[in-house]
């Protein structure tokens, strides 16, 4: 038996020496332009708010997030609770089902799989429903939920979320329409069964995917 060493020419050199410098890697996670914005979808440079008109003032001493449901331990955070978990800083674009989308949105949270460490949900959890303030409801597969650059979020490009868009703390699913990202966020239920939450029963994609324009069931 003989090694398969490569042919020894110019290229393959500099195909090894590529390798070894990382080329071409640049780092960035972030689409092409081209691919970037989702169809349909124009760019804003505002944050438009959009709710169902009652925005709850819920002071931060006054906040818990109760998370339950498929998970063998069951939190229920106050303020002072979930700033203590390790925090994380991202950049992401939002995408909102009525067209608009904003790049490079500058968000300070927890991160979705540090609470999933927390709770640790058992293996039937494959749905997550959450909760907000206001009584607003959405759910989203818990693969989504789980995405990396999920987050609960408590600041925006380097300030406290504002309650217009959700504060003290909102979810942020940032590859799903914007709807997912329950504002004003109250409670997580992982579940066994898909349970649509108000947009959902009123039409709204059950996952929301802006790339597939997942926008309407
Ligand atoms: N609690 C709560 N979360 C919510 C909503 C809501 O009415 N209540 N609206 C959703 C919708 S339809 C959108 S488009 C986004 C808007 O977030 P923004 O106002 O920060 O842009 O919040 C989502 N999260
Ligand atoms: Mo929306």
């Amino acid at each position: 038996m003989t090694d398969e060493t490569p042919p020894d020419s110019k290229l393959t050199r500099s195909k090894q020496r590529w390798a070894s410098e990382h080329k071409f890697i640049t780092g960035d996670v972030n689409r092409s332009a081209h691919e970037r914005l989702p169809p349909g979808q124009h760019l804003v440079r505002d944050w438009p708010v959009l709710d169902l008109g009652r925005q709850p003032d819920v002071a931060p001493e006054r906040w818990e997030l109760k998370i339950g449901g498929l998970v063998d331990n069951p939190v229920t955070l106050d303020w002072k609770a979930f700033m203590a978990l390790p925090q994380t800083r991202t950049r992401s674009d939002m995408h909102c089902v009525t067209t608009w989308s904003r790049y490079d949105n500058d968000w300070n949270g927890v991160a979705t799989h540090d609470l999933l460490d927390l709770v640790q949900p058992n293996d039937e959890a494959a749905y997550v429903l959450l909760h907000g303030y206001d009584g607003y409801t959405t759910n989203v597969p818990f693969a989504d939920f789980a995405a990396e650059a999920a987050m609960i979020v408590h600041a925006w490009d380097g300030k406290p979320l504002t309650r217009a868009h959700g504060g003290p703390a909102r979810a942020l699913i940032p590859h799903l329409y914007l709807w997912k990202s329950a504002k004003w966020l109250k409670g997580i239920d992982f579940l066994a069964a898909d349970q649509a939450g108000f947009w959902e029963v009123n039409g709204y994609h059950m996952r929301g995917d802006p790339w597939a324009e997942e926008r309407y069931s």
